[in-house]
């Protein structure tokens, strides 16, 4: 495993000594807050991350599983490459074009893409279009916030999403298996759903690179590769976008993509998934439908047909 994390760092050796500071707590706390900070230990380098009642009562995977089984394809279609290549991606400075339908066009620096939003620490289930799902504790804010700085004009009705393409830096991009760059979009009320974040970190540490570093996408209630990493456009726009995967196959994977255990992918079934860890004996687990938000998003697709609009 590369750089920033220790390896032997889980949620259950994290939880007991973060003390997770909110910001309140860090103006009021002064002194205090620091002091704390320096008990710590590891995280005292980490996110000031809210904590949230998001994923209570979920387990979440150790940081080894989230960082080491990846799909990254500009870093190689293997599931161990993303961990041994992402190194070479240069995330700092990193900045987003933000285009299209709205008023405030333009480059958004990191610093400017946080400004005043409050970081959150949110536990999600995330589940792959391929069977396997994890339970991550992602650090992030909601889209929301950022379209709101952008200021979403009448016409649009999509959000488009672009990662970088830098072949001196990723290597799996040399192999056209998808055309670059990866793309993906949502409808403007999915984007601006409150489930719907942009993650710049998980376990309270910045986002590391096989995950999307410095800035990814996730939607949870879709399969995993809506969830578009390494972020360097959004674009507002009236027509709905070209997204990789669906142009790599759009009978195997539609524009919607939410979990459905009733919607089989043409070579496999939905019915059930399997949580990465444990080797051999990770578990097995029936798909919920909307991956188990289906209380939060059904509204979004009232009287639509889910298996034509897959
Ligand atoms: N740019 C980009 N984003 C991507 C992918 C990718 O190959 N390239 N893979 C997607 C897929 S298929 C999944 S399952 C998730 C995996 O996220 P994780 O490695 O953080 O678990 O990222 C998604 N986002
Ligand atoms: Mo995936």
């Amino acid at each position: 495993m590369s750089g920033c994390f220790k390896e032997d760092l889980t949620w259950r050796d994290v939880t007991p000594k973060a003390a997770w500071l909110n910001r309140r707590q860090l103006i009021a706390g002064g002194a205090g807050a620091l002091a704390m900070g320096s008990i710590v230990g590891p995280a005292a380098a980490s996110l000031n991350a809210v904590k949230t009642d998001y994923g209570a009562g979920l387990d979440p995977n150790p940081l080894e599983d989230i960082t080491s089984y990846n799909n990254f394809y500009e870093f190689g279609t293997g599931k161990g490459d993303p961990v041994q290549n992402a190194h070479m991606l240069t995330t700092e400075p990193w900045s987003i074009e933000i285009d299209g339908l709205v008023d405030n066009p333009g480059t958004y620096s990191m610093e400017d893409v946080l400004e005043g939003v409050t970081l959150e620490e949110r536990i999600y289930r995330f589940r792959c279009v391929e069977t396997w799902s994890m339970v991550v504790p992602w650090v992030g804010f909601e889209l929301a916030d950022l379209l709101g700085k952008a200021g979403v004009q009448d016409g649009a009705r999509y959000v488009a999403f672009e990662t970088a393409y830098r072949p001196e830096e990723m290597p799996g991009v040399r192999s056209r298996v998808i055309e670059w760059p990866y793309r993906e979009g949502l409808r403007l009320d999915e984007a601006m759903h409150p489930l719907t974040i942009l993650a710049t970190g998980l376990y309270g540490e910045p986002m590391p690179k096989q995950n999307g570093a410095p800035i990814r996408l996730v939607v949870p209630w879709k399969y995993g590769y809506k969830s578009i990493k390494s972020i360097v456009r959004i674009s507002l726009v009236r027509e709905q976008p070209p997204t990789a995967w669906n142009m790599y196959s759009a009978r195997e994977y539609g524009f919607f993509s939410n979990v459905n255990p009733n919607r089989d992918h043409p070579r496999w079934s939905q019915k059930f998934e399997r949580r990465i860890g444990g080797g051999l004996f990770s578990k097995k687990f029936e798909t919920l439908m909307f991956n188990g938000y289906e209380e939060e998003v059904a509204g979004l697709y009232e009287g639509m047909d889910l298996i034509k609009n897959h």
